[in-house]
């Protein structure tokens, strides 16, 4: 196992791919890009009617994994959170929660429009305010929210959680003057 691994080091490293240690990468290689850190719960023996709070039930962490956007559809409900296909495979299809926090790149000053889409409930905080509470149990739904943004860089967690049934999480913003798209993988700062 350990020659495997330091096998699997020595691959990554010919590839000049990052490997943060201190990250568990389910399947042991990173994703290009992959800038938001997401801490995965089991929420399995939980009932749910809105998001955990997550501080509170360390225990039911399963490990944190990275992704490069926060685009997820999934329309099959048989499915794995498909974000995260290779990794949590046979777990994240209902009852599970995440915490994403990652660095975001503001190349203007201004007025940002931020828009949170979500099944089941999810919430936006910037800077440690919150500003989207899109929260609760529903199929996919959209809040949006404009948020005055300094030039430089912000700091973004979204909280999320899948009840049963169909799962999405997607998070766009329209930068000043610019359109609506999901928040690009290279705004999100390593
Ligand atoms: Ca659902």
């Amino acid at each position: 196992m350990k020659i495997l691994m330091f096998l699997v080091v020595l691959l990554l490293a010919a590839c000049g791919k990052q490997f943060d240690s201190t990250i568990t990468y389910y399947n042991e290689v990173p994703v290009e890009n992959a800038n938001i850190t997401c801490t995965v719960y089991d929420l399995s023996s939980m009932s749910l009617s809105k998001i955990p709070d997550f501080d509170t039930i360390p225990q039911l962490k399963i490990g944190q994994i990275k992704v490069d956007q926060l685009d997820v559809l999934d329309t099959n409900n048989s499915q794995q959170f498909s974000k995260f296909k290779n990794s949590f495979a046979s777990t994240l299809v209902e009852k599970f929660g995440l915490s994403c926090v990652a660095k975001l790149q503001v190349d203007v000053t201004g007025t940002h429009k931020f828009s949170l889409s979500s099944d089941d409930g999810s919430r936006l905080f910037i800077n440690g305010v919150k500003v989207i509470d899109n929260d609760n149990l529903h199929g996919t739904t959209m809040v949006e929210s404009n948020v005055n943004l300094t030039a430089g860089t912000s700091i973004i967690k979204v909280e999320y959680f899948q009840n049963l049934g169909s799962k999405s999480l997607m998070l766009l913003w329209k930068e000043p003057g610019g359109i609506s798209t999901i928040i690009p993988a290279n705004r999100f700062l390593n």
